[in-house]
């Protein structure tokens, strides 16, 4: 399929997404959230996509919602504007793979909140970091008031959302906003090794071990610990067997597919 606004091509087993507007420094709009939304249907049905890079073309990664689109907004527009692009996030969130961010440069307000939906930001050292709303008179509106201090706590996020400051990747890395810092022309050779190592693992095993973290990260730690339970126990007849069987038997596991 034929992209706009994006690009979208498989690598082996890895799909490479970049928001590709550089000259409104890839800044989101209705087209683009379209246009995430056909690749999430393409990845759901091409099983054959294990893992997800997300990047951005030229000097930002996303600068941002689209302030141009935005400006001529009445209340009720912007407030679909933005459910619309938290059930896009939220789709990116809960996918079954790995979806890591490449970070190459601005990450500000919907960018950031893009690189928050992600498992995993690697960053590029120019990468720039922020939720700039407030300079705007407005607030966030892709659920980075709720994933921002989930990633990095509540007096760092406030600082972040209440300033409207951007941080370099140091600074991100520091406040565990992302996880690697590396150098601009190993962003992607750096985040494909990453993935291909998660890819390598138990499919299954990859998947739950996603989906109990994160839905448990919002459930009381009973509750949490019950759905891991359950979810290992599910590993048991099958690949975690298989996995175990390889490991006595001294040979690598013959994964199925999920
Ligand atoms: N939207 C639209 N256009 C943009 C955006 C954006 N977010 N960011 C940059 N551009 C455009 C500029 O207008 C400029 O266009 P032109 O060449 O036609 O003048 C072009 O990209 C290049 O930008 P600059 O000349 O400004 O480049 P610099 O290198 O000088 O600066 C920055 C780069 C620092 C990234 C700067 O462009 C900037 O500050 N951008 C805006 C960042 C920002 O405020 N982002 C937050 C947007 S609001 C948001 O994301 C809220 C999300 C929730 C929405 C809820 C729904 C209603």
């Amino acid at each position: 399929m034929n992209y706009d606004n994006l690009d979208f091509k498989i690598e082996g087993s890895v799909g490479i997404v970049t928001i590709n507007r550089p000259e409104a420094m890839n800044a989101l709009n209705t087209k683009v959230f379209s246009e995430l939304n056909a690749v999430l249907d393409e990845v759901e049905r091409l099983k054959t996509v294990k893992g997800i890079i997300v990047t951005g073309n030229g000097k930002a990664f996303v600068a941002g919602a689209d302030i141009a689109e935005m400006v001529d907004m009445g209340s009720d527009e912007a407030e679909k504007f933005s459910l619309n692009g938290q059930r896009t996030f939220d789709r990116l969130e809960s996918l079954s793979i790995p979806v890591i961010a490449a970070v190459n440069g601005y990450a500000l307000g919907g960018g950031c909140e893009l690189a928050m939906a992600c498992d995993i930001r690697i960053a590029g050292v120019k990468a720039k970091f922020g939720q700039p709303e407030v300079s705007l008179g407005l607030i966030p509106g892709f659920a980075g008031t709720q994933r921002l201090s989930r990633h990095i706590g509540l007096g760092n996020s406030l600082l972040l959302l209440m300033s409207g400051d951007m941080v370099n990747a140091d600074e991100a890395l520091r406040i565990g906003l992302v996880q690697k810092v590396v150098e601009q022309e190993e962003l992607i050779a750096t985040v494909k090794e990453i993935i291909d190592v998660i890819i390598s693992r138990g499919p299954k095993a990859v998947s739950l071990v996603k989906m109990v973290t994160r839905k448990g990260y919002d459930m009381g730690f009973r509750e949490g610990s019950d759905l891991e339970a359950k979810n290992f126990g599910m590993l048991f007849g099958n690949e975690g067997t298989e996995g175990m069987k390889a490991f006595l038997e001294k040979r690598k596991p013959e994964w199925e597919e999920k």
